[in-house]
């Protein structure tokens, strides 16, 4: 099977899970309909899977006794709520996500925060409930995930990006605090929860982890590479948003072509860490060398 198949499919195992995973409107589930809908209509817009498939493709490094789904689906619905939560009015104020009306747009704004807020919730529910008969690994799956998506490093990440907006002369230090939290720590989040699902022990476990910081500062910067020269029809998110807000990214600092060469050596490093783990990992190193060529 060719990656890209193989890329597919596993996409296609997060969109039937998350269907299967996160809660509907069906009349077994308590309450409102509208959260129902606002937290699908979100998690339901597409969406790289990225993160997901970071976790899939580590557990699969090795013999995973307990399937990776239920993590994978935690990991996308946090980073949905942090995609609710950051279009927001008082975050990013922006109208387009995934190609579609953000979740203020086309609900309102207290159910765009709600959403947001079940979606982190039901994160932490699915992997106690998924992995409850493995006690040990279900504590660390959630400590791994509440670590990423905390006030270390994904929130921390976003407060101190508002605080670097609002002055002119953020630093390429401060640039790097925010990119290691507010995005890497997703990605390192990803693979090392699929490695606790397989059973990796410290040696690998470490190696994921820095393969995903890595993985995380590439992406980032190529984000900011992107959202400099693509439009927002092909990344189905409003483009050039950094320079008319003039905000310091990569692009900024460094420039285009000199983001790109950085973009390579986080990927170079992010492959020499992979390339150290057991089992076959030829996916995974197609996949991060995908990352710094994607459009989108
Ligand atoms: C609100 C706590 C809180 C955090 C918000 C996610 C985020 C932090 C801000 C969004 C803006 C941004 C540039 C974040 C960096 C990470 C990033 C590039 C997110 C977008 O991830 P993709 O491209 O999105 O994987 P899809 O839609 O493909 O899942």
């Amino acid at each position: 099977m060719d990656f890209t198949t193989k890329l597919n499919q596993l996409i296609s195992e997060v969109e039937t899970s998350l269907d299967q995973l996160v809660p509907a409107h069906n009349g077994t589930e308590a309450g409102p309909a509208r959260i129902y809908d606002a937290m699908r209509y979100s998690l339901q817009a597409g969406g790289k899977r990225l993160r997901p498939v970071l976790a899939m493709s580590a557990a699969a490094l090795f013999r995973a006794q307990f399937s990776a789904l239920p993590a994978a689906i935690a990991i996308e619905c946090i980073h949905t709520y942090s995609l609710v939560h950051d279009d927001l009015p008082c975050m990013d104020n922006d109208d387009l996500r995934r190609g579609r009306p953000t979740a203020h747009k086309q609900f309102d704004e207290a159910t765009a925060l709600l959403a947001g807020d079940a979606l982190l919730t039901h994160a932490f529910l699915l992997l106690s409930t998924h992995y409850a008969a493995d006690p040990r690994l279900a504590t660390a799956l959630v400590r791994e995930l509440a670590d990423a998506a905390g006030s270390a490093h994904l929130v921390g990440g976003q407060m101190q990006d508002l605080l670097s907006e609002k002055k002119a002369d953020a630093t390429a230090t401060e640039l790097e605090f925010i990119h290691l939290n507010k995005t890497a720590a997703m990605l390192e989040a990803s693979l090392v929860m699929g490695g606790l699902v397989g059973g990796a022990g410290e040696t690998a476990l470490a190696h994921l982890r820095s393969a995903g910081r890595h993985l995380g500062l590439a992406f980032q910067i190529i984000d900011d590479v992107l959202d400099a020269t693509a439009d927002s029809s092909t990344l189905g998110k409003t483009a050039g948003k950094d320079a008319k807000a003039g905000k310091t990214t990569y692009v900024s600092i460094h420039g285009i072509e000199a983001a790109r060469r950085m973009a390579k050596e986080q990927t170079d490093a992010a492959l020499g860490a992979l390339r150290a783990l057991p089992g076959d990992t030829t996916f995974l190193l197609w996949l991060a060398q995908s990352m710094l060529a994607r459009t989108k």
